[in-house]
C-alpha cells in the first residue's frame, strides 16, 4: 500500500503582509504530480490545511483544487483538523468533500462512533487536534498547578488512543493525529507557547498494534518514534523565518505491507520561496549587500547595534523582498531560541514575557491590549 503523508499546509498564510498562498498552491500541485507518478493509493492530510478559521477565497480554492485533483486520479484522502483549522468549518465541508473521495474529520469521534475508518483494507484511527482547554476540564484548570493539567492532558489522550485502538482489526492499523509528541523538535514557526508549554504525549501512548503513525503539528519533517514508526510530514513550504534554518520540509511517501517494517521515503522538496535571516553588523552590511540583494527568497535582517530609523527605511526601499529589520544591542541580545518559562503566567503575561525575550524591549500597552482582544476572540465559547 502506497501512501502520501502530508500536513501543515497553512493555506491563507500571510507573512509580514506577503500572501504565501500562491506558493502553497503550487506545492499542492506538485503533490498531485507525485500522487500520479508514484502511484499513490491513499493520501493522509494530518491537519492545519488552513492557517486560520477564515481564509481568502484563493486559499479555499487551492484546497478544493487539490481534492478535485485527487478525485480525477481516483485516489481517496483522509483529513483531520489541526489547531489552526476551524473544526466546525471542516465538519461543514465534510459532506461536500466526501464527493471527491475525501473523508474529513473536524471533530473527534470515538471508535464506537466511527472514529476508525477503513481505507484499502487498512484501519485508520483519525485524531483531530484537541486543545488542552477541551481536554482539561475548566474545573481542573481552576485548581491544581499546570503540572497536574499536563498530566491530565497526556492521560486523557492516552485514554482516547486506547479507545480508538478498540476499532483496530486489520493487518494494517494506522493512526493519523495532530499533536505534539514528547521529544519532537520544533520547526520554529509553530506557536511557541503551544509547543514549549509541553502539552505533549509520550511515545509510549501509541499502541504497538499500529503499523504507522502519521503526524501533523510540528513543521520540521522528522521521525519521532521507532515502535510504532511515527513521523511528522513537515510543512510544505518554509512558513516563518524561524523555519528557515532547517530545510526539512515537504512530504513523505510511506510503503506499508502487513507484517513488514514501513518503508519511508522523505520528499525533501524546496517548494515555495526560501526564507533567510541575515545577521550582520553595520560594518559588514555593505560587504554582504550583493548577497542579500540577490537572495531569491524573502529575507530578514538583524543588525547588531542601536536602532536606526534612516537605515531601516533605506533597507526597505532598496530591498523589495526584505520583510523584517531588527536591531539588536549586543548586551541584551538573546542567544538561542526564545523559550519563555510560562508555567505561572497567564497568556497576556506570557506574551509580554515572550516579547521581552525576543525583542529585548517592553511590549506597548496597545500591543498587549490587541493580543488580549485576539486571545479572547479566539477563545470565545462560540468557537
Ligand atoms: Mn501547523
Amino acid at each position: 500500500m502506497r501512501i502520501l503523508h502530508t500536513a501543515d499546509w497553512h493555506l491563507g498564510k500571510v507573512l509580514k503582509g506577503r500572501e504565501r498562498t500562491p506558493e502553497i498552491r503550487q506545492a499542492l500541485q506538485e503533490l498531485l504530480k507525485l500522487v500520479r507518478s508514484e502511484r499513490i493509493e491513499l493520501v493522509l492530510v494530518a491537519g492545519d490545511l488552513f492557517d486560520r478559521s477564515v481564509v481568502s477565497t484563493e486559499a479555499e480554492a487551492a484546497a478544493f483544487e487539490f481534492f478535485v485533483g485527487l478525485r480525477e486520479l481516483q485516489v481517496p484522502a483522509l483529513v483531520i483538523a489541526g489547531n489552526h483549522d476551524s473544526r466546525d468549518r471542516l465538519e461543514a465541508l465534510s459532506p461536500l468533500l466526501s464527493l471527491t473521495g475525501a473523508t474529513v474529520f473536524g471533530n473527534l469521534r470515538f471508535a464506537e462512533d466511527g472514529g476508525v475508518v477503513e481505507a484499502l483494507g487498512a484501519k485508520v484511527a483519525l485524531l483531530p487536534f484537541l486543545s488542552e482547554r477541551r481536554l482539561v476540564r475548566a474545573g481542573d484548570l481552576l485548581k491544581g498547578d499546570s503540572a497536574d493539567w499536563k498530566r491530565t492532558y497526556g492521560h486523557s489522550l492516552e485514554l482516547i488512543l486506547k479507545n480508538l485502538a478498540t476499532g483496530f482489526s486489520a493487518d494494517l492499523n494506522l493512526l493519523m493525529a495532530h499533536l505534539t509528541v514528547e521529544g519532537g523538535q520544533l520547526g520554529g514557526g509553530e506557536f511557541t507557547f503551544h509547543t514549549t508549554n509541553s502539552y505533549a504525549i509520550p511515545k509510549s501512548a501509541f499502541p504497538l498494534s499500529l503499523s504507522y503513525v502519521a503526524l501533523g503539528h510540528l513543521h520540521r519533517q522528522q521521525q519521532v518514534c521507532e515502535a510504532p514508526v511515527a513521523w511528522y510530514a513537515g510543512s510544505l513550504i518554509q512558513l516563518d523565518f524561524g523555519e528557515s534554518e532547517n530545510s526539512n520540509q515537504g512530504a513523505l511517501i510511506v510503503e506499508l505491507e502487513p507484517g513488514q517494517q514501513p518503508q519511508i521515503h522523505p520528499i525533501r522538496a524546496r517548494w515555495g520561496r526560501p526564507l533567510k535571516t541575515f545577521r550582520l553588523s553595520r560594518e559588514t552590511l555593505d560587504r554582504r549587500w550583493e548577497e542579500i540583494r540577490t537572495f531569491p527568497g524573502y529575507s530578514k535582517i538583524v543588525i547588531e547595534g542601536p536602532g536606526n530609523a534612516a537605515l531601516r527605511e533605506r533597507l526597505f526601499k532598496e530591498l523589495p523582498d526584505l520583510l523584517e529589520v531588527e536591531f539588536h544591542t549586543p548586551e541584551v541580545e538573546v542567544k538561542g531560541p526564545a523559550v519563555v518559562d510560562t508555567e505561572n503566567l497567564d497568556w497576556v503575561e506570557a506574551y509580554a514575557e515572550y516579547r521581552r525575550t525576543v525583542t529585548a524591549r517592553e511590549a506597548s500597552p496597545e500591543l498587549l491590549q490587541a493580543f488580549r482582544q485576539i486571545y479572547e476572540e479566539a477563545h470565545a465559547p462560540t468557537h
